[in-house]
């Protein structure tokens, strides 16, 4: 917490105001700097989101273009925002979506693992670890609200919360895809993955570094829901409201329960599997790896 408080001082918030951002539909308290306190109206720009004092349900957007890959400064913020929301006792719920047309998120942002010190990489590594710690022990009900692909780092957040409801959209694929870069899912990935379909599922799913389409996703239990692409986020806010109809104490031990095995492991280990992040990432041939699939993402344009 310290580390990320620390960052924020050093990243500010203006950075990456555009890219997350909330508000207050009814001008209550901010809850963070850069949930600015505009009044919401229809015509509300996409990157706002709202935290409604009515529901308690905040709606964080995600829009850091072209794909929300999830860099540090995005990190950095994104804890900072959940952070703010966790000490609001008025917020209860909280559902993560995109602005951004067919991506939800594409996971972590390479180009912070390619031809990076190693005391950036660690950094790095540190803000990952943050940003699932808070979202996969929030005390909050949380659903994603998957509008679009989730590879990787996106299935990450995706899984990290309590429900997942994606767009019932052949195109778009889940997955924890990291051996097909030539890396590795580490533990906790793993972890919470098994948690969430199983070990048999997990244990194919990671191996094979397989991206479930989105009715495919549904078949293993990766999400829970399919919907229209146009009422992915109604459908999270009717499915939040049953949720937070479970008293919250009740809701939140039996949360912790559940998962507080999961998470302990990774606060044991977590320098550890910062000096194995840095040492795996920094290796040459992992790096020439890394270079050959940003390659191929970019000659899939051409
Ligand atoms: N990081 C950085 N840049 C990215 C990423 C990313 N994860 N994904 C895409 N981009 C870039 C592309 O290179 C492209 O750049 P440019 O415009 O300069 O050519 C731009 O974003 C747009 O990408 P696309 O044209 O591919 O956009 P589409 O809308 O066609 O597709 C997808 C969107 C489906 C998200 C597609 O971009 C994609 O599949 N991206 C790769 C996703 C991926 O494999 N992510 C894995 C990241 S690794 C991770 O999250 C966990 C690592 C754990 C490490 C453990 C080590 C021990």
């Amino acid at each position: 917490m310290a580390n990320v408080l620390r960052n924020s001082a050093k990243f500010g918030f203006s950075g990456v105001l555009s890219q997350l951002s909330i508000h207050s539909r009814h001008g209550r308290e901010c809850v963070s700097p850069c949930f600015s306190l505009q009044q919401r109206n229809s015509s509300t720009s996409p990157k706002e989101v709202d935290l409604d004092n009515s529901t308690g349900v905040a709606v964080l957007r995600m829009q850091s273009p072209p794909v929300n890959s999830l860099s540090l400064d995005f990190l950095t913020e994104f804890c900072i925002n959940l952070e703010k929301l966790e000490m609001d006792k008025s917020c209860r719920g909280l559902i993560i979506t995109s602005t951004l047309s067919k991506v939800f998120s594409a996971g972590l942002d390479i180009m912070e693992m390619y031809g990076k010190s190693p005391e950036r990489c660690g950094e790095f590594w540190k803000a990952v670890q943050e940003m699932w710690l808070k979202l996969y022990g929030s005390n909050m009900a949380t659903i994603a609200a998957i509008n679009g692909s989730s590879p990787a780092g996106g299935c990450l957040m995706s899984i990290g919360c309590d429900y997942r409801i994606m767009a019932n959209n052949p195109r778009y694929s889940i997955g924890l895809n990291e051996t097909q870069l030539g890396i590795v899912a580490p533990f906790w990935f793993k972890d919470t993955l098994v948690n969430t379909v199983g070990n048999r599922a997990a244990e194919l799913s990671l191996e094979l570094g397989l991206l479930y389409s989105a009715p495919d996703a549904l078949k293993i239990g990766l999400v829970d829901q399919l919907v229209p692409e146009d009422q992915v986020l109604s459908t999270a806010q009717v499915t939040m409201s049953k949720w937070l109809a479970v008293p919250d104490h009740a809701r939140q031990i039996t949360k912790s329960m559940m998962r507080k095995q999961t998470i302990d492991k990774l606060l044991s280990n977590r320098e550890a599997d910062i000096t194995n992040f840095v040492s795996f990432i920094t290796k040459e041939s992992i790096q020439r790896s890394l270079r050959m699939y940003l390659e191929m993402l970019k000659s899939r344009k051409a």
